[in-house]
């Protein structure tokens, strides 16, 4: 045999530099390089090993999370087929990865990280940053990994590099298993030689499949689509992922059935296709609510039926309704006991097509759909108008930022009302155009997902839509940005607290307590004080950024204007509403206090009891 006598650091490199992926017949390297912070668990292993190939390339970020997070937004822009690896030294580097690697798996996205871990040695434990146990020599922070992965494993000694590597791979490339994939390395095993084989290092491509789904269980999927009367397409993730959306677009222009789309699947179709009701769910459109609540046969494609889809299992009411999943991943197709058709959605769907044969909605039915469908659009148009008054509405911000955006443009966002009125009234074109995290919905997430986004397509313009405390949160990979030369544009929203959970909080009967940026009043002991003066465009300008900030909508188009001409990253920030917002068309359940004093919650207690009562069990 063969073999390569190399640290084990930098065999991981060389391993990972050698992985490409291919689907449909075309071929591209798996990562795009590794994103991390050095530190004493790392550096002399990983890092070394990075130090001596620099065709794999390494940036430095600001927080270990936050790497995560550009290598999620760089794998979600590229269909899952690209990622990068992460490193980070032992202890608080890397635990810092835990929240990220929660929102990888989450949200189904690709992402290695590899924290390095205490001496697997043990002479001499403990060392800095490592957690002690009194029980197992063998726990370290790393372990908390576990729960959040798709595929953990510790590097004890060298050699069992050689079989957790393609295991790695594997998982991460794996579009049924994907998630976050931990390759925990003890610092001392890091730095030890081993005579690897060189067939480990050869070129790998991982063929991405398109498996089929079972063949009977695709002729009772057509039984019951020619059976229903008022079916309705779910559209998720899966259907962007799989590269399904000119398929999609064929089966409802030969059927007539209505689409609605979650989060990760809006796009799917343009926004305005007449059979296009939009946003599902607790966030959903009118349209997309009434349609989905009547009718009886659901199809789920590539979407896991999270709360905000189901509107915490109230969305579907008919009460012999019947569910159809296409879902790559086994466990997701068989959600709300759905008949499942477990395989890729490209290929599931062009079945169908050729099955259902001349199948179509009743024309009555089709025209409802395109009546709601622009019903809607017209209602987005009413909330995009500009009333003139300041501070803006949140709504107005994201008009004006949607009509400047080009139709291959991205708007990016995770958390906050901005989430939810994105979904309501985005006008997307592009099935790439709308990037949200609303799996994990992490707070800080935006800033730096904005690096992956542009990396992952430098062709677009990314238009990252932050508030204030998802900013405030996270907004140091500004510094990343700036130092690799990225360039997108974040427009800071800023309402001086929580508009989502100050709601939230009112219609639990909290009275929106401890959602505000205000001092404390010291009699009262209440934040209801003066505004923080937090001065946004300061501490933008101060990371590097190009700062230009709004007071209004026509200063908001200038700024617009100004950050498309930039070369670095551009922070706009506006003023809004804390407020004023759109309203919701379908119940979320939030539990609300069973007993209180306060009549607020005794009254959105006794709402909540009443609204429960629409809740399904689907046996
Ligand atoms: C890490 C994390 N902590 C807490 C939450 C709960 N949460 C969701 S939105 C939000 C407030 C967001 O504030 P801001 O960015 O200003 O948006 P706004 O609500 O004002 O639209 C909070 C605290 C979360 N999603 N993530
Ligand atoms: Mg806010």
């Amino acid at each position: 045999m063969i073999t390569n006598r190399i640290t084990v650091g930098q065999a991981v490199v060389m391993f990972l530099k050698n992985q490409f992926v291919e689907r449909d017949g075309i071929e591209s390297p798996f990562f795009a390089g590794c994103l991390g912070i050095f530190g004493h668990g790392i550096v002399a292993g990983v890092g070394q090993g990075l130090s001596q190939n620099p065709d794999f390339r390494y940036y430095m970020t600001r927080n270990e999370q936050s790497s995560v997070h550009i290598a999620m937004a760089y794998a979600k822009m590229k269909n899952r087929l690209g990622t990068f690896a992460c490193i980070s030294s032992i202890g608080p580097g890397a635990t810092n990865m835990v929240t990220g690697a929660a929102c990888a798996t989450i949200n189904r996205l690709p992402v290695l990280i590899i924290p390095g871990d205490i001496f697997a040695r043990r002479n001499v434990a403990p060392v800095l940053q490592q957690l002690e146990s009194v029980t197992s020599q063998d726990v370290s922070v790393n372990d908390c990994f576990k729960p959040v992965s798709k595929y953990w494993d510790r590097i004890n000694r060298p050699e069992q590099l050689i079989t957790s590597l393609p295991e790695v791979m594997r998982v991460l490339t794996s579009p049924s298993e994907t998630g976050a994939v931990i390759l925990s390395l003890p610092q001392d095993v890091q730095a030890e030689a081993f005579d690897f084989p060189e067939a480990l290092f050869r070129k790998r491509v991982w063929k991405i499949p398109r498996p089929r789904p079972d063949i009977n269980h695709l002729h009772e999927a057509v039984t019951l689509i020619r059976a229903s009367f008022r079916p309705v397409i779910i559209a998720g993730g899966g259907v962007i992922y799989s590269d399904a959306t000119e398929a999609l677009l064929k089966f409802v222009e030969r059927t007539g059935i209505p689409v609605t789309e979650t989060f990760a699947g809006k796009g799917s179709l343009p926004y305005n296709h007449p059979l296009n009701l939009g946003a599902a769910g607790v966030t959903g459109t009118p349209g997309a609510n009434e349609i989905t609540s009547a009718s009886d046969l659901v199809i789920g494609i590539g979407t896991r039926y999270s709360d905000f889809t189901t509107a915490s299992k109230t969305a579907f009411q008919h009460p012999d309704v019947k569910f159809i999943n296409i879902n790559i991943t086994d466990f997701d197709s068989h959600k709300q006991s759905a008949l499942a058709l477990t395989g890729d959605a490209k290929v599931c769907l062009g079945e169908i097509i050729e099955l259902v044969k001349d199948y179509k909605v009743a024309a009555g039915y089709k025209k409802h759909t395109t009546d709601l469908s622009k019903d809607w659009d017209e209602q987005v148009s009413k909330f995009y108008k500009v009333t003139g008054s300041l501070p803006v509405s949140q709504a107005e911000v994201v008009g004006t930022v949607n009509a400047f955006a080009g139709p291959r443009d991205v708007v990016l966002c995770a958390a906050g009302s901005l989430p939810g009125d994105l979904h309501k009234l985005w006008r997307t074109v592009d099935p790439k155009g709308f990037h949200l995290e609303y799996g994990y919905s992490t707070m800080g997430y935006e800033c730096a997902a904005g690096i992956g986004a542009k990396m992952a397509c430098p062709d677009r313009e990314i238009y990252v839509m932050v508030g204030d405390g998802n900013y405030l949160m996270m907004n140091n990979e500004i510094v990343t940005a700036i130092q690799e030369g990225i360039k997108f544009t974040i427009v800071l929203l800023n309402n001086n607290g929580f508009a989502s959970i100050g709601g939230l909080s009112q219609s639990i009967g909290s009275q929106r307590f401890g959602t505000k940026y205000r001092y404390r009043d010291k009699k009262t002991g209440s934040m209801t004080e003066e505004i923080l003066p937090v001065d946004f465009a300061q501490n933008a300008r101060s990371l590097g950024a190009y700062v230009v900030e709004a007071h209004d909508i026509e200063s908001l188009k200038a700024a617009l204007a100004e950050a498309k001409k930039q070369t670095r990253t551009t922070v706009i920030t506006i003023e809004t509403d804390l407020i004023k917002g759109v309203p919701g068309y379908a119940w979320w359940e939030v539990a609300v206090a069973e007993i209180s004093n306060m009549d607020t919650v005794q009254k959105a207690y006794s709402d909540y009891v009443e609204k429960k009562k629409k809740q399904r069990y689907f046996l």
